[in-house]
């Protein structure tokens, strides 16, 4: 026999989409729960993402999230382009009047759920055998299987999707239109124990590929190679790693400083959106529903756009019993979310080495002096960015 108990939101996933709607739920005094499969250690430790625009900035203080991001975070002005064996830097706050910040996705998650366990508000972790139906009626369960192997049944008035991609919310979306765009590359990524050599963000196309120049801290660099894609990261040993580095950032008088290498990791790059994000009571956010590739950073700021969207329209629905947002939701989200996968594209096509198409190479670079010499070019790539139309906690 399961046990059974009742709330409002069922929140599937522990990621920045989950976790931050459960926090902004618990600010409107909504009850939810949130189901993870993986262990909070796991997800604690997930190395992704580390670049946020302004807006996510604001939200996550709105949230009363923002003290270690405030006291932690590196605020940037802009990012450099680098191409041709030239260096430029793209100045956000003089372009746009906004900057971005260097916060590392797993101190997000590290801090809501902190912030959720403070808050003695129900989160599983490792569990098992995670289900949903009945999100055509007006109470869908939530079902699991907890790490002690106890069953339960949770009725909700509503369930929220942010189980990323590989989860089981959005197979449950019948006829969905999917979009899809696959790259014939990869990112290889790595975390080193080394001071970064550079004050902001290098984004280099170098005729051998693309390389990004990231940090987590004064002390901690993170940088991604373009691979093949199906690299084997056996191929890459940290001298060989450390070499194709030197060699697409350097420039004379200028390299980059090396450390000990403590995480490895190949990603495969993909866009790919999928609408409507709801069916029923069933609503789709972040990852479960669009991914981007990950030049210009736009993955997680994506999911938190979803999840501000989602509060609003939760809260609409559940406290006035009013259903306008919620019924524009999907429409909402998937306008931003196609400016994203667009940036993404565009940054994506324009920094990335298809080897022997000395057409793309012309037309690459072509593009990149244009947006590192047009003041109205150069504003176009800071406002998208920096975050366009980014929403607002409680607006
Ligand atoms: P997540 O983070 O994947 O979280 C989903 C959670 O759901 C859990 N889950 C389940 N739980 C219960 N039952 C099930 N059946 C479940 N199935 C899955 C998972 O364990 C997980 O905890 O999705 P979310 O919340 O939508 O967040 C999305 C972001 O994680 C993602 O978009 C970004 O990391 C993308 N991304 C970047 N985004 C940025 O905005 N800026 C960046 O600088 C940036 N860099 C990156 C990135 C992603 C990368 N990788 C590895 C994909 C760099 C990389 C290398
Ligand atoms: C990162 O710091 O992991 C990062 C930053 C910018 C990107 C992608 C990843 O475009």
């Amino acid at each position: 026999m399961a046990v059974s108990s009742r709330t409002r939101v069922g929140i599937v996933g522990a990621g920045p989409a989950g976790l931050m709607l459960a926090q902004l739920l618990s600010l409107r005094g909504i009850d939810s729960i949130v189901i993870e499969n993986r262990s909070r250690e796991y997800c604690e430790a997930r190395q992704r993402a580390g670049m946020l625009e302004a807006g996510t900035v604001a939200a996550l203080r709105a949230a009363g999230a923002g003290k270690r991001l405030d006291a932690e975070g590196l605020e940037h002005d802009g990012i450099y382009l680098q191409f041709s064996g030239e260096r430029h830097h793209v100045n956000f706050r003089e372009l746009v009047g906004r900057t971005v910040t260097v916060y590392a996705q797993t101190e997000i998650v590290k801090d809501l759920i902190a912030a959720r366990l403070a808050a003695a508000a129900p989160i599983e972790f490792s569990a098992s055998q995670v289900s949903v139906s009945g999100v055509t009626t007006d109470a869908p369960v939530l079902s699991y299987v907890d790490a002690a192997g106890v069953a339960h049944e949770v009725t909700c008035d509503v369930i929220a999707g942010c189980d990323g991609f590989h989860g089981i919310s959005r197979p449950l979306v019948p006829g969905l239109s999917v979009y899809e765009r696959s790259y014939p590359y990869a990112w290889l990524g790595i975390l080193a124990d080394a001071a970064p050599s550079t004050d902001e963000l290098i984004y280099s196309r170098h005729e051998s590929g693309f390389a990004l120049y990231s940090m987590r801290s004064p002390d901690v660099s993170r940088l991604y190679l373009q691979v093949p894609a199906e690299e084997d990261l056996q191929a890459w040993s940290d001298d060989r790693i450390w070499a194709e580095l030197q060699k697409r950032f350097g420039l004379p008088g200028w390299s980059v400083s090396e450390g000990r290498i403590t995480d490895k990791s190949i990603t495969p790059m993909r866009s790919f959106v999928a609408g409507p994000m709801r069916h029923g009571r069933l609503f789709l956010a972040g990852d479960a529903a669009h991914i981007v590739p990950p030049c210009g950073a736009k993955g997680l700021n994506l999911a938190v756009g979803d999840a501000i969207v989602l509060a609003s329209a939760l809260s609409a629905l559940l406290v006035e019993g009013s259903p306008a947002l919620a019924d524009d939701y999907s429409d909402a989200c998937l306008r931003r979310v196609w400016r994203a996968t667009h940036f993404s594209y565009f940054m994506t096509s324009m920094m990335h080495v298809l080897p022997g198409d000395p057409f793309d190479d012309a037309i690459q670079r072509a593009q990149l002096r244009y947006v590192t010499s047009s003041h109205p070019a150069a504003t176009s790539l800071a406002e998208n960015y920096s975050g366009y139309d980014s929403p607002v906690v409680g607006g």
